[in-house]
């Protein structure tokens, strides 16, 4: 399957089993993948390794049954065992280059970005795509950066040429805004995995979305 790179109009979507209402994985998982989510990142901060490794082979069977690109956070190791596409670090991870060393160029490699310099060198360091934010205020990730706003997001627009996806505090009613400020592809936890009616919701944040794009 080839790796799906947020380089077009597109939904990300990330899971959090404490935002999930109380729902299993796999339930979350294939509403959000039946509602046409193509990206889907597994990301669970508090759980032991053998638990998401078993989760990571369960999305891993869901992503391949709908055509989808599985994302692991974090976890350069689950990550290969489990045959995702790709792994997505932050600034403070295991640092790129030496996450490349052990995956090969095969496999799709995110890096969060919280400024010009940063993306800046993630471009150097052959980042496949950035995350751009957190854009907005977010309860979803702790020690989690302050928001950058619209400023960077309109700098990566203009200056970087690598696919970027816009994570943070995105919903239903400002994802439109995001969308104006160049972002092609974002990220959302609680809006998409907290929902009660998660096909609903994709559907919603894709119109607004795209509202956003044809609006001046
Ligand atoms: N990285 C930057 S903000 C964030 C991550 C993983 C959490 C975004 O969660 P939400 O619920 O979409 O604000
Ligand atoms: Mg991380």
């Amino acid at each position: 399957m080839p790796v799906i790179l947020p380089g077009e109009t597109e939904l990300y979507a990330l899971t959090d089993s404490r935002l999930s209402l109380g729902r299993p994985l796999e339930e979350v998982v294939r509403a959000l993948l039946g509602a046409g989510i193509r990206i889907i990142q597994y990301r669970e901060k508090r759980k032991k390794g053998g638990e998401m490794l078993e989760e990571c082979r369960l999305m891993r069977r869901l992503c391949d049954e709908y055509g989808a690109c599985l994302m692991v956070d974090d976890h350069v190791d689950l990550a290969m065992i489990c045959r995702a596409d790709g792994v997505h670090i932050g600034q403070e991870d295991i640092p790129l280059p030496d996450v490349r060393a052990l995956t090969g160029p095969g496999m799709c490699l995110g890096l969060s970005t919280h400024s010009p310099e940063q993306a800046r060198e993630a471009v150097r360091l052959g980042a496949d795509y950035i995350g751009v934010g957190p854009v907005f205020a977010t309860q979803t990730k702790e020690d989690v950066v302050a928001p950058v706003g619209f400023e960077y997001l309109d700098w990566v627009a203009a200056n970087i040429s690598l696919p970027f996806v816009a994570i943070g505090g995105i919903k239903e009613h400002n994802i439109g805004d995001v969308a104006r400020h160049g972002a092609r592809c974002c990220a959302l936890v609680s809006e998409l995995v907290g929902a009660s009616d998660i096909a609903a919701k994709v559907e919603a944040v894709r119109a607004a979305m795209r509202a956003g794009m044809t609006r001046g």
